[in-house]
């Protein structure tokens, strides 16, 4: 018995404002379909957030039926839960989940609460928490409940509990939630601890709702999306859906496979600019990381692009050139969407002892001094450039013309930077 749990679609994501984008996040949904059916996958398990938005655009609902069509013309059963992403805007509200499930594309799953108690009943014309399938298996749902989960799955376990499992052979629970541990900074998440006592009840836990992959204990399992859904994934693991060989009765119980299916290329380059002394040297820097990529732009599969200045800045910013940064990526690859330079940089420490009898003509030299030392480039002349600033403020003051300044600066710099004469 073979199954495909896959979770965090997200239909209808037009990321970046990207039509290809939105396509994309089509095209990975369609190709999990082709799998099922191409390896005759006894049933479909759909974690949540199949969808983008609470509010399915149309096209992306045609997606949804073309998919979801396929399966059931190959005979393939496909069960669901709710994600956060898709529920509606009030707890009880119809959604267009709720909408698939009662044109029986897909068993929408969850529990039922009376009394502070679960209700576990099959699914029928008005939901329900679990369904048979032929093959001998059980599943069970539970949507995204936010931070409520912990409570949910106490109550779920105490019904669960209670269940007559006879006759089945192999025991499934979706959620849609988070586990602790797996992300930083992330609340509303399920314990280890919250689902220890689920353990002697069921043999594969699909999660779904955390977009980076993990697999715990040989029972819980979280495929990530097949998508890249924002720059900060391409840091983790690969991530796609599993595929799930059951044998009830052996040990283990199955064998869980992560698949990773095709996906857009995205890049993240990060740069520590700390060395990096001059704009020029940083230019070619960043040439010596695209090469490092190869440098080969493929026209069927244009990647996205993020470079990420990190550390440091040893010149002055206004000294360094996005654009031009941003052009050396678009000839190297012709992105897909114009190349996002992202500036981490932190500006250097500024500090200054002043001793209180400082005069203010030593206090502004002091300052300066300190301001121009900042600059690699002008670091090892800081004295001298700390004159010339003080000229050129003398100058002025005293209405010089414009020429006379262009003229001091042009013989200081042929002075001071005998490298850079034809730079300026
Ligand atoms: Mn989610």
């Amino acid at each position: 018995m073979r199954f495909i749990h896959a979770a965090d679609f997200h239909l209808g994501y037009q990321q970046y404002g990207s039509k290809d984008r939105f396509n994309d996040f089509s095209r990975a949904f369609l190709h999990v379909v082709e799998q099922a059916v191409d390896r005759q996958v006894d049933f479909v398990l759909l974690a949540g957030d199949l969808f983008e938005k609470r509010t399915v655009e149309p096209l992306a609902m045609r997606v949804a039926v073309d998919g979801l069509d396929a399966l059931r013309g190959a005979g393939i059963p496909v069960v669901a839960i709710e994600g956060n992403h898709e529920r509606p805007y009030y707890g009880d509200q119809y959604s267009w989940v709720d909408f698939l499930d009662g044109l029986g594309y897909f068993r929408l799953l969850t529990p039922r609460f009376e009394e502070g108690r679960a209700i576990l009943e099959p699914h029928g014309d008005a939901g329900g928490a679990y369904v048979d399938l032929p093959s001998g298996v059980r599943i069970y749902g539970i949507k995204y409940y936010g931070a409520a989960i912990g409570r949910v799955v106490r109550l779920f376990a105490e019904a669960l509990a209670e269940m007559d499992h006879g006759g089945v052979d192999f025991v499934i629970l979706a959620v849609h939630a988070g586990l602790e541990g797996q992300m930083p900074r992330y609340s509303g998440t399920l314990a280890l601890n919250d689902l220890a006592p689920l353990k002697e009840f069921v043999d594969y836990l699909a999660m779904g709702h955390i977009h980076k992959p993990y697999a715990v204990d040989g029972w819980i399992y979280n495929p990530g999306s097949p998508e890249t859904c924002s720059m900060e994934e391409v840091a983790w693991p690969e991530r796609g859906y599993y595929l799930v060989d059951a044998r009830p009765g052996q040990e283990p119980t199955h064998r869980a496979e992560l698949i990773v299916p095709p996906r857009r290329p995205f890049y993240s380059l990060p740069l520590e600019v700390d060395t990096l002394t001059r704009p020029e040297v940083l230019y070619a820097a960043v040439q010596e990381l695209i090469r490092g990529r190869g440098d080969e732009v493929d026209p069927h599969s244009r990647p996205v692009v993020e470079l990420v200045l990190k550390g440091v800045l040893s010149f002055n910013r206004a000294d360094l050139d996005l654009d031009h940064v941003q052009d050396l990526l678009d000839k190297a690859w012709t992105p897909l969407i114009k190349p996002r330079v992202r500036n981490q940089t932190r500006p250097a420490e500024f500090e200054m002892v002043v001793e209180a009898k400082t005069g203010r003509r030593d206090l502004e030299r002091a300052v300066l001094r300190e301001l121009v030392g900042q600059d690699q480039r002008y670091r090892l002349a800081a004295d001298a450039w700390t004159r010339v600033a003080l000229e050129v403020k003398r100058l002025s003051l005293e209405g010089a013309a414009p020429e006379a300044v262009i003229d001091l600066l042009r013989q200081s710099q042929a002075d001071l930077l005998p490298e850079e004469k034809e730079a300026g």
